[in-house]
């Protein structure tokens, strides 16, 4: 039996949201929470440490890492906390110096190499999905083999040199995954919370119920491949049954990229929780065109969905066509229309400075997100993240390498050829101020107020923080 250390180094809001930290959420890496899952699924023992867990601190992780004795050290890092993790690991390696270090998430799955090369105090990187990698890893380690072949989807440090395993399958059925460690977290769900517009209820939890996307926006970082894999409705009920009947969680944020993917799938899994969870209250995300279903949207209604998430990124045609979105905008019309006719709430997620974008296209957004009947929105800027087609694209023209803990996306980046940084963010926060001092919106959130009046001290820090934020000057 190995003993494995699994760690998510997560950016602290304040890194993340600036002044907007106190409307921002604090949710626990459900990629580690699957590792964990499988690790112990498998005979090993497991501890779990969340970088934004209540009382943590480095000095505490390293005197928990001392006694605990892990054999293997895995930390999960997005590519703004890679730099987190390279602080942390250097900590460890110092506290439990006989350990493997192995690092993965979405970074290291993009650059598996590069990321062994940046910090020497891994020992190995997996790239993609996990579990079944930090199974054999821990296997390996654990029967004392020197020089091993890596596993498939790692990268090794072998006598000075990286030495690659073979590609690794996506995992086919989503089912036969351990479900996340919940348990393994402290304080969880109390000590966690999606941001204060995102929920209704709580306690609060996020669950992730399909994996890959086959389509190929520009701007994504899609760390689980191309192919679209779902877990079948019963294992979602399943979670969802863990959630609330173990944790009292209430409310489920599907953090799915497209939960509509496949609408008899939705549509089975909203008879399942309708049927055994009724007063569950959840959210989704979607993209616009899978929305065209009034029976599915009265149905998801009827299960507790309150709030529909669409990624819009642009309300300038050319621009969603350069990002290759695959979508145009009067399906985003369409698609706002029928949720606001099923009662559902929508949110539109928005990209500034995207390919071809100009003061006249951010214009065009604002004023689609203002004339549309969206109750909120979430305004980032493009970032090249690794992997995707705008790293590809600006990759020759910008030394990146220095830049990864400012892809957080709420730091403007200034494009070869783009708008200037000063630009977009003065444009980022008039778009928050005009879109949320709209009447309508005003409005909609005194109706949540008075119908969730629990909220009311974190929806009271959200909007100053918001009201800090949009001031002028
Ligand atoms: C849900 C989600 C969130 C949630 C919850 C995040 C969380 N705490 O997990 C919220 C909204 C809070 C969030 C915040 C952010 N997110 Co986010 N998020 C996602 C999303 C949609 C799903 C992540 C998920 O749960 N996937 C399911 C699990 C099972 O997959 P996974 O995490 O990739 O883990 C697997 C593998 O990566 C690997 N693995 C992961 N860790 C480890 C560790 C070891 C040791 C090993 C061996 C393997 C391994 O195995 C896992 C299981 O197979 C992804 C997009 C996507 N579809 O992946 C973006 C994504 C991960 N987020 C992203 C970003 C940028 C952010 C933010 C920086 C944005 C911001 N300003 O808020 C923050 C950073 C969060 C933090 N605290 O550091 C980017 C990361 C790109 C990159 N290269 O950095 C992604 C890919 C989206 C994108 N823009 O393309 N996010
Ligand atoms: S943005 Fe959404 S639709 Fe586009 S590639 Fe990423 S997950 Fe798929």
């Amino acid at each position: 039996m190995a003993r494995v250390l699994l760690i998510h180094a997560a950016l602290g809001a304040g890194l993340r949201y600036g002044a907007l930290a106190w409307a921002g959420a604090r949710l626990p890496g459900l990629g580690i929470l699957y590792i964990a899952g499988a690790l112990r699924k498998a005979g090993h023992r497991v501890m779990l440490a969340d970088t934004t867990e209540p009382g943590f601190t480095p000095k505490n992780l390293a005197d928990a890492a001392r006694a605990f004795a892990p054999t293997l050290v895995g930390i999960s890092a997005t590519s703004a906390s890679m730099a987190l993790a390279g602080r942390l690991a250097g900590l460890l390696k110092g506290a439990v110096p006989d350990a493997a270090f192995v690092i993965g998430g979405p970074h290291a799955s993009a650059l598996p190499e590069q990321t062994l090369n940046d910090l020497a105090v891994f020992d190995f990187a997996v790239a993609g999905e996990g579990e079944q990698a930090a199974v054999e890893l821990a296997d390996l380690l654990d029967s004392k083999e020197k020089d091993f072949a890596p596993p498939a989807g790692v990268w090794a440090r072998q006598a000075d040199k990286l030495v690659r395993g073979p590609m690794r399958q996506p995992v086919k059925n989503l089912d036969e995954l351990a479900h996340p460690a919940w348990d393994l977290l402290k304080g969880f769900p109390l000590a966690y919370s999606p941001a204060v517009f995102r929920y209704q209820k709580k306690p609060a939890a996020q669950m992730v119920t399909s994996r890959g996307c086959p389509h190929s926006c520009i701007f994504c970082a899609k760390t689980l491949g191309k192919s679209l894999r779902l877990a079948s409705p019963e294992c979602v009920l399943d979670q969802a049954l863990i959630l609330n009947k173990k944790f009292s969680v209430c409310e489920i944020a599907f953090e799915d990229d497209h939960f509509l993917a496949d609408k008899d799938r939705a549509a089975a899994i909203c008879e399942l929780l309708a049927k055994n969870l009724p007063g569950l209250s959840f959210s989704i995300s979607s993209r616009a065109d899978a929305i065209d279903d009034k029976a599915l949207l009265a149905l998801l209604r009827r299960a507790g969905c309150w709030q529909i998430n669409l990624g819009i990124e642009s309300a300038d045609q050319k621009i969603l066509d350069n990002s290759g979105k695959g979508l145009c905008l009067m399906q985003v019309e369409n698609a706002l229309a029928l949720i606001a006719g099923a009662k559902i709430k929508s949110k539109g997620f928005f990209i500034l400075g995207l390919l071809g974008e100009s003061r006249a296209s951010m214009e065009k957004s604002l004023n689609f997100a203002c004339k549309s009947p969206l109750n909120d929105v979430s305004v980032f800027f493009a970032t090249p993240f690794p992997g995707t087609g705008l790293y590809k694209k600006w990759l020759s023209r910008r030394p990146f390498a220095a830049d990864f803990s400012a892809m957080t996306q709420m730091q403007p980046f200034e494009a070869p050829d783009g708008l200037p940084a000063k630009t977009l963010a003065a444009f980022h926060k008039h778009f928050i101020r005009s879109f949320y001092l709209q009447g309508r919106v005003v409005k909609d959130y005194m109706g949540r107020l008075a119908a969730y009046p629990a909220n009311a001290l974190p929806l009271a820090k959200g909007l100053a923080a918001w009201a800090l934020f949009t001031r002028k000057g």
